[in-house]
């Protein structure tokens, strides 16, 4: 068995593929991810969780997880080159459906980054029971847990102020926390306000539309006795304004109010976790700020509703079942309200996604085994269905300008929208531990996700609604396809770690991975009658070519590995001293076309040297991405060269208060985020002229500070 502190090693080298339990696991929620948990412990994700808006942000230098960037705090997952909803978020168990063509509010854009208790990525292969419904893996945010009195006290408060500031764009993150408890019943509020300017790159310039601000309130309402827990939190979150460089409009107002209830029990037969949860969404682009100029109103509103019931019932001693059943309601409308009385945009409200829903039912079981002291297993089986629709649409008007959306428009309102998806998920993985130095985990998953509102409904075909259509930061412009199947993803993957005889001084992991993608949702070259060539000259509005792409069907394969790795050098009364760091490399293509897939991270690795000692926690690393020549030729996405980041940071923590203090890319190195997208706001702000093809360059140096207190 492990030790303390191999397990808070382990946490923080997140092992992307084992999900067996280091520690024994006792609850519902951490079952599934308990080996490659972020904890606490881990005081990186912890103090970058205080100084970021962006939850995802933490999450950057895991093992097999990159960002696409776009708004400040609404960053894209990307796990083993798979991208936005093909890896499936829960906050604190609830599912939150991205109400925007855009993408401009995804699922981690409303956990509040600084009440975060635990972060969790599971790469590649995922347990069924944490599934569903995405292909990559899952990540899981859970809040801080709610604190009770003690049995030698009447009461507990406890309480924690926080203020982070960051030189390069004045970024200012403030948040507050404060709970009251007896025995039985606790009460707490956290809320966080995270603003900044528009950041400037290495050479000093200002990155336009990428400024923002977001405000985050909660309350939570525990009770916990007889062996039981209940939980009801409800909260609300408001943007009121967001930049995106890599999108044609940016946010104007993004407001969301949530409730989620969650019980917990322990039985004499094994234990149950039930969830409800209700989000709704209203959400708003346009333009606010000298940054991005124009005039076109667009309108989202997104409900989310569910319940989730999971059951572990050990059995034979060795042996655990899991089953569960979960539903997932989502109700989504688009639309886009005239811009005066004629003119393109003039006349009617535009139609975009009219009453669109999507619910799923889902069912799994699975068994988690352990032999013998060597050998353990997991097998699992889920099913889902997934029915979608949306009504009738219409085009601003029947004008020339509009012909290719009449003509659209009648199309899609002469075809039924109703589609029924029928997945099949399953997962295989088994767990051998050779010796004390060496451990080898190997599994199958068999995984499916169903096209999202926008790839199936979306149906507007002038250049200009298409390019309103896109989550993908390329300013081309897309169309949705009612006849796409789900993709299914197959993986096989292993992880082969080896470590000292006590698991304590070093450590390499190797994962490497295949994936093989039927039915992939991807793109294929399509015109509007308008534009005849595969990319559609905007010339007299936009002036500059972009392509038109219909979402399509294809086959995928991506292969990569994964490489943490870390050694002590030394453990002394001058403090422990560790190098550490993670290589990773994805490859990823298209079979139908040969061509690569969009948006795959470089060769990239990350090298730090680590001290602690006492209440001292410092670090030094260092971020090498190769160039990215492998590009998608449809999408026209740019190329982006090579670079090095150099990043200091030291903390030192008192009893109640803790003082973080930073330098982030020291060198003030220029580069292009490979990840970014193009920088449309910079192409419009020159003039519109050529191509949009200019990368997003990343941020220049930055001074950062920060304090907590904490009681
Ligand atoms: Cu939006």
């Amino acid at each position: 068995m492990k030790t303390k502190l191999s397990i808070a090693i382990a946490s923080l080298l997140a092992i992307p593929v084992g999900v067996f339990a280091e520690e024994s696991v006792q609850t519902l929620d951490t079952v599934e991810v308990k080996a490659t948990s972020i904890k606490k412990k881990d005081k990186e994700i912890i103090s970058k969780l205080l100084q970021t808006g962006d939850t995802a942000s933490a999450l950057e230098n895991e093992p097999g997880m990159s960002l696409s960037t776009g708004g400040g705090v609404s960053s894209l997952p990307v796990v083993h080159g798979l991208n936005d909803d093909r890896v499936k978020i829960l906050i604190d168990g609830m599912q939150i459906t991205s109400a925007c063509a855009n993408h401009m509010n995804p699922a981690l854009s409303y956990a509040n980054a600084a009440n975060v208790g635990e972060m969790s990525l599971v790469a590649g292969i995922t347990p069924v029971s944490s599934g569903g419904d995405s292909l990559a893996g899952t990540i899981a945010v859970s809040s801080v847990t709610p604190k009770f009195a003690s049995d030698k006290e009447d009461y507990h408060l406890s309480g924690r102020v926080s203020t982070f500031f960051r030189s390069n764009a004045e970024a200012l993150n403030s948040t507050v926390a404060a709970a009251i408890a007896n025995k039985n019943i606790s009460l707490g509020y956290e809320g966080a306000l995270a603003s900044a300017d528009s950041y400037n790159d290495g050479r000093g310039n200002r990155v336009r539309s990428t400024q923002y601000k977001s405000m985050n309130h909660a309350i939570t309402l525990a009770a916990q006795g007889y062996n039981q827990t209940l939980i009801i939190k409800a909260g609300q979150q408001s943007i009121p304004y967001q930049g995106f460089v890599n999108q044609p409009m940016d946010m104007v107002g993004n407001r969301s109010n949530f409730i989620n209830v969650n019980h917990k029990g322990d039985f004499a037969w094994g234990k149950l976790d039930t969830r409800f949860y209700w989000q709704n969404t209203t959400h708003e682009m346009g333009f606010f700020s000298a940054e991005k100029t124009g005039m076109m109103p667009m309108n989202t509103e997104g409900n989310d509703m569910g319940y989730a019931i999971k059951a572990e019932i050990p059995f034979m001693n060795d042996h655990k079942l899991r089953v569960g059943n979960e539903l997932h309601y989502f109700r989504l409308n688009d639309w886009w309200p005239p811009v005066g009385t004629t003119g393109m945009m003039g006349g009617n409200t535009f139609l975009n996604i009219n009453n669109g829903t999507r619910d799923r039912y889902g069912l799994f079981a699975e068994v988690e085994s352990n032999w013998d002291s060597q050998w353990s297993s997991l097998f699992g089986v889920r099913y889902e269905l997934v029915k979608s629709n949306a009504g009738n649409v219409q085009p601003y008007n029947t004008g020339m300008m509009n012909a290719p959306d009449v003509a659209a428009a009648k199309t899609f309102n002469s075809r039924p929208h109703a589609r029924t998806d029928h997945n099949f998920d399953a997962t295989a993985l088994v767990r051998y531990e050779a010796n004390k130095m060496s451990r080898v985990e190997f599994g199958y998953a068999r995984k499916t996700r169903s096209p999202n509102l926008y790839e199936r409904y979306t149906w507007g075909r002038t250049g200009m609604d298409m390019m309103m259509n896109g989550f993908y930061g390329d300013a081309n412009g897309y169309v949705g396809n009612i006849d796409l199947k789900p993709e299914i993803a197959h993986t096989l993957s292993t992880t082969i770690s080896l470590h000292d005889d006590k698991d304590k001084d070093w450590e390499v992991k190797l994962t490497p991975y295949y994936t093989h993608v039927e039915n992939y949702i991807g793109v294929v070259p399509t015109t509007n009658g308008m534009n005849t060539a595969t990319t559609a000259n905007m010339g007299g509005a936009l002036g500059a070519n972009i392509a038109l792409l219909q979402h399509a069907n294809q086959n995928a394969e991506l292969y990569g590995i994964d490489v943490p790795w870390r050694v002590k050098v030394m453990d002394n009364e001058y403090g422990r001293t560790q190098f550490q760091g993670v290589l990773g490399y994805t490859h990823g293509r298209i079979k139908n076309t040969g061509n690569s897939m969009y948006h795959i991270m470089p060769l990239n690795a990350k090298i730090a040297v680590e001290h602690t000692l006492g209440g001292w926690n410092s670090a030094a690393d260092v971020q090498l991405v190769d160039s990215k020549t492998q590009v998608d030729p449809l999408r026209l996405e740019p190329k982006t060269a090579g670079y090095t980041l150099v990043n200091l940071r030291t903390g030192y923590q008192w009893e109640h208060v803790k003082v973080d203090a930073g330098i982030t890319n020291l060198l003030n190195k220029y580069y292009s985020l490979p990840l970014g997208g193009v920088n449309f706001s910079e192409w419009k702000a020159n003039g519109r002229v050529g191509q949009i093809n200019l990368p997003v360059a990343g941020m220049g140096r930055s001074f950062n500070i920060g304090v907590t207190l904490e009681y």
